[in-house]
């Protein structure tokens, strides 16, 4: 029996997440229609099977799910404002990294246009496309979501949450503060190591096992911001600034600058200075809110 042709994608943005995606696609048969501002970005997926078009206009006009994977906000207005009036009775899912405001204005211009809008947040790095442990967040329309889902989960774990559609973005951004953090943390612990000649990359190993094994206690320290409940905690605020304390001369000490966990040290030396040092370490949440 004839295999069912899969609905087909155009994709608007061929830097390395743009590929990637149009590599998956074309790998799980989807028919994949491609267009870069500037020229001989192609070239591998032509070899793939993709349609390759000149203008913008050409690339609307083909048929299927339009995706754009662009630079930034601006970058999909620069692209798609010149060519509005073709998007009506369109679906346009966007996978550009924007803001969560910056999804609504883009959802509120499609509407304009009588199109029907997606967003996506890429949690991923291009080579992971495909592959086992990516996922992309959406929000937006459900249609949209729900009439694509086969082809979406050819390129990574697809999981829908509403219909604002700054909700994807939101949910990328807060886990993406989160990674930004356990970074500038690992940097800031692989420069202590320096001093006593361990190389990152052994630091590395052993921070990657102890960041996992913490990180398990995040949901138990959502559970406590959620009901605010502070008093009688596991670990106090004054135990964590005593520690942040010692962190800090350690790393002086050590000639690293304390930059990166200065922040905390902070939030944690004022709530000890207006007597909430008994208090639970998660109380920490209502000081930046
Ligand atoms: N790469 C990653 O690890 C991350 C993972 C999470 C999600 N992000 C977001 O995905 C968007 C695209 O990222 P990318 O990796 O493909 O980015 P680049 O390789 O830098 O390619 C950028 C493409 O955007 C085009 N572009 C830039 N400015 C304009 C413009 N004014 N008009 C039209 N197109 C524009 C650029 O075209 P060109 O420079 O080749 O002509 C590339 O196709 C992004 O939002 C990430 O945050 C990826």
């Amino acid at each position: 029996m004839a295999e069912t042709m899969k609905t087909p994608v155009t994709i608007l943005g061929l830097g390395a997440m743009g590929r990637a995606l149009a590599t998956a696609f074309l790998k799980a048969g989807v028919p994949t229609t491609v267009w870069n501002r500037t020229p001989r970005k192609d070239t591998e997926l032509l070899a793939a099977g993709a349609v390759s078009t000149t203008t913008i206009a050409e690339a609307i006009d083909a048929e299927g799910l339009i995706i754009a994977v662009l630079l930034d906000h601006a970058s999909v207005h620069a692209t798609l404002d010149p060519v509005a009036d073709r998007l009506a009775g369109r679906q346009l899912l966007n996978l550009t990294s924007t803001a969560p405001d910056e999804a609504r204005e883009l959802a509120a211009w499609a509407a304009e246009h009588d199109c029907d809008y997606l967003d996506g947040g890429i949690m991923a790095v291009p080579p992971m496309i495909g592959q086992p442990g990516a996922s992309i967040l959406y929000s937006g329309s459900r249609a949209i979501f729900d009439s694509h889902r086969e082809i979406l989960e050819s390129i990574a774990a697809a999981e829908y949450f509403g219909d604002d559609a700054g909700l994807a973005s939101t949910y990328d951004f807060a886990l993406l503060a989160a990674m930004y953090a356990m970074f500038g943390g690992f940097l800031h612990g692989a420069a202590m190591m320096r001093s006593v000649g361990v190389p990152a990359a052994d630091f590395g190993r052993r921070a990657a096992a102890w960041v996992s094994a913490m990180a398990q206690s995040l949901p138990h320290q959502g559970a406590v911001i959620d009901t605010a409940t502070y008093t009688d905690p596991i670990q106090s605020i004054a135990f964590h600034k005593a520690a942040l304390d010692a962190i800090t001369r350690a790393s002086r000490a050590a000639h690293v600058t304390p930059d990166f966990v200065a922040p905390l040290k902070t939030l944690l030396d004022r709530q000890v200075a207006d007597g909430r040092g008994a208090l639970g370490f998660e109380r920490t949440f209502e000081e930046i809110l």
